[in-house]
């Protein structure tokens, strides 16, 4: 079996849990653009609870050497090229910026959408320094003062979403109360976003990461999600027994090509109006979620 098509029944199968149809036409040619990578990358499938359970999203890394994925995506004619600045944004920042890996994002039944930058560990980058790269939405720089007030100063990685035109800023390395109750309510105040409810806030608590969604359209956070990496796949507090029913599907049989347990990542979401949850699972993982999983997992005992 080729590459591709393991990975394309992996998808299937998991497509399959939420009762999506993959189409074959929109997907093979994304995985065919980057076969030679398939075989050792980070992959993830991902679902979003209640109405959006209608898409699966899948991710998949690239080496930093493989280059910019967008670049891969626009000669292959997975997405068109465009004047936005939207496509310039990643050439723009691999040529100022130390890049440590990248990854490509589809949805099963539309095909490529996004790509991330990931910068190494060592050289984790600051919202300033992003803030002056030429194709950047000037709401990075609108909000710089807002994310400092909130700890959110080290960004690990920056993705691009071709088709809605926004970009996360993806915050780690979060410090000390960063993702309490009372800092996350007026972080979400302040970014005009809704507070969210006792259940979300006990949840928040665990996030390893923290990402605002922002475009070129105006200077207001789209939307904030919180995230969290365990083993765990009855950790989301799902608002009612058919959400619950869904992320317990999909949390307990998401197809994975590793030893052990299965590596998930659940999100909260905060937008306009409305508090909602995801879920990522890992296809294949590396090293670096084996240790983020086992730092992270252990502070169930202590929050
Ligand atoms: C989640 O963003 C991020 C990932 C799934 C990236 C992990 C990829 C690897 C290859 C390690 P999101 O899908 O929650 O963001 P949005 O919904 O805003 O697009
Ligand atoms: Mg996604």
């Amino acid at each position: 079996m080729s590459e591709v098509d393991r990975v394309y029944s992996a998808m299937e199968e998991a497509a399959g849990l939420l009762g999506v149809a993959c189409s074959p036409e929109k997907v093979r040619p994304v995985l065919a653009a980057y076969s030679g990578v398939l075989a050792d990358a980070v992959v993830v499938f991902s679902m979003a609870a209640g109405r959006r359970a209608v898409e699966l999203d899948f991710s998949i890394s690239v080496p930093g050497g493989f280059g910019d994925p967008y670049a891969v995506a626009v000669s292959a004619g997975l997405t068109p090229r465009t004047d936005h600045p939207c496509g310039a944004l990643v050439s723009e920042v691999q040529e100022r910026c130390p890049v440590g890996m990248y990854a490509f994002d589809g949805e099963v039944s539309e095909g490529f959408k996004k790509t991330y930058t990931f910068f190494p560990v060592d050289s984790l980058q600051r919202v300033p320094e992003l803030a002056r790269i030429p194709s950047m939405p000037r709401a990075v720089a609108e909000n710089a003062e807002l994310f400092t007030r909130y700890g959110l100063n080290e960004v690990q990685m920056l993705s691009v979403d071709y088709v809605r035109r926004t970009v996360n800023l993806y915050f780690g390395n979060l410090p000390e109360g960063c993702v309490e109750p009372e800092a996350v309510r007026s972080m979400a105040r302040d970014m005009g976003l809704p507070v969210p409810s006792e259940p979300g806030l006990e949840f928040a608590r665990r996030s390893f990461a923290v990402y605002p969604t922002l475009s070129w359209d105006s200077g207001e956070i789209e939307r904030l999600c919180l995230a969290v990496i365990t083993t765990d796949p009855g950790l989301v507090p799902a608002r009612d027994e058919a959400e619950a029913a869904q992320f317990a599907r999909f949390a307990e049989n998401a197809p994975f090509a590793y030893e052990g347990e299965r590596t998930l990542v659940y999100g909260l979401t905060l937008a306009p109006g409305e508090e909602y949850y995801k879920l990522g699972s890992y296809y294949q993982i590396s090293d670096y979620q084996r240790k983020l999983v086992k730092a992270f997992d252990a502070l169930k005992d202590r929050v």
